[in-house]
């Protein structure tokens, strides 16, 4: 376990890729190194990334990338992918537009599938951040489209978060699920290179102007930056953003900063808390075969959904719970 741990921390990129691929298939004893890493964590900078499908997110993260490295910062993503497992197309996509950076070991790159995680995502997504971090990385990039409360809750874990918009989107930012946008530290218009960008982000200010009390948390009013991803503009801009942004928070008052930090390991201890217990339960109902044998009797109709859950399924849970 030492063995592992330490290769971890030396920054193995092997190692770390198959201690996240164990976290991921949830294999016995991996909670052991998790909770060891937890102590070395806490000095990476997370960022995260969100906004609607195609909103150029993952050729944001590459452009980013590219600037990190070029004053020698390493960075670890994890790329949440939002498509079909069917199609694995943006997986492929996300690493093939990333790869030029697969050969740098500086760069680790980890994907993320939404589907099949059953609630479990903001939990591995957050291991995941905590190994990158003990391992070593500066900075932590978290993609993830804006669109479930998953997404929400793992924008949380971010220090700065960014929603990438697209010109046009002004009069439909509804699109977006609303607490995202209020997650938002920074606001990038991406793809200003077609027409439009200005206007969404006269669209996006005004909106702030309307609800300030949403949008100024900590006296910060979120700054919006046009860029082109794919061209690599406004990326220095925009990263110029980022420190401001990072230097304004490590301002804050003591007490804020600490009351920030309540917040945030209260989040993760929650997830843990949550994931747990879902598992657990799932566990025990699976075991007896309890659901397929209430959903026969559902189908005869000797009960209904509601009477099943409280009469037969919730007591085998409780009385796992208090025989444990
Ligand atoms: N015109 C223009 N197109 C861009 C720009 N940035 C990205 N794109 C294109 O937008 C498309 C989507 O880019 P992605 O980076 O895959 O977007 P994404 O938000 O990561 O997409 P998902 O992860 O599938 O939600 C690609 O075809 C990119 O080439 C830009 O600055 N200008
Ligand atoms: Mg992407």
């Amino acid at each position: 376990m030492n063995r592992v741990v330490e290769k971890i921390l030396a920054g193995d990129v092997k190692t770390v890729a198959q201690l996240m691929r164990d976290v991921d298939d949830d294999v016995p004893g991996v909670k052991e190194y998790l909770k060891t890493l937890y102590k070395h964590t806490g000095k990476a900078y997370i960022i995260g990334i969100t906004g609607v499908p195609g909103a150029g997110k993952s050729t944001l993260v590459a452009s980013l990338i590219k600037h990190l490295r070029m004053i020698n910062k390493t960075v670890g993503i994890i790329a949440i992918d939002p498509t079909s497992p069917f199609t694995g197309g943006a997986i492929l996509g996300d690493r093939v537009r990333m790869q030029q950076h697969n050969l740098d070991d500086n760069v680790f790159i980890k994907s993320m599938a939404t589907r099949g995680s059953f609630g479990g995502l903001s939990r591995s997504t957050r291991s995941a951040i905590n190994i990158l971090d003990a391992m070593g990385k500066d900075y932590v990039i978290v993609e993830t489209v804006g669109v479930g409360q998953d997404e929400v809750d793992i924008v949380k874990a971010a220090h700065t978060t960014i929603v990438v918009l697209i010109p046009g989107m002004g009069d439909n930012v509804q699109a977006i699920k609303a607490g995202i946008l209020e997650a938002g530290d920074i606001f990038a218009i991406n793809k200003a290179d077609i027409p439009g960008a200005d206007k969404t982000a006269r669209d996006i200010s005004m909106m702030m102007d309307v609800n300030q009390s949403r949008f100024k948390a900590d006296n910060w009013r979120p700054p919006i930056v046009k860029v082109e991803a794919i061209s690599d503009k406004g990326v220095t801009e925009l990263i110029q953003e980022i420190n401001n942004h990072r230097n304004h928070i490590e301002n804050l008052s003591s007490e804020r900063k600490i009351q920030k930090q309540r917040e945030k390991i209260r989040e993760e201890l929650l997830e843990i808390v949550k994931d747990r217990i879902l598992q657990e339960a799932l566990n025990q109902i699976n075991k007896d075969n309890i659901l397929q044998k209430t959903v026969e009797d559902i189908i005869t109709g000797e009960t209904d959904p509601y009477s099943a859950c409280e009469m037969k399924i919730l007591p085998k849970i409780l009385a796992r719970q208090t025989m444990s």
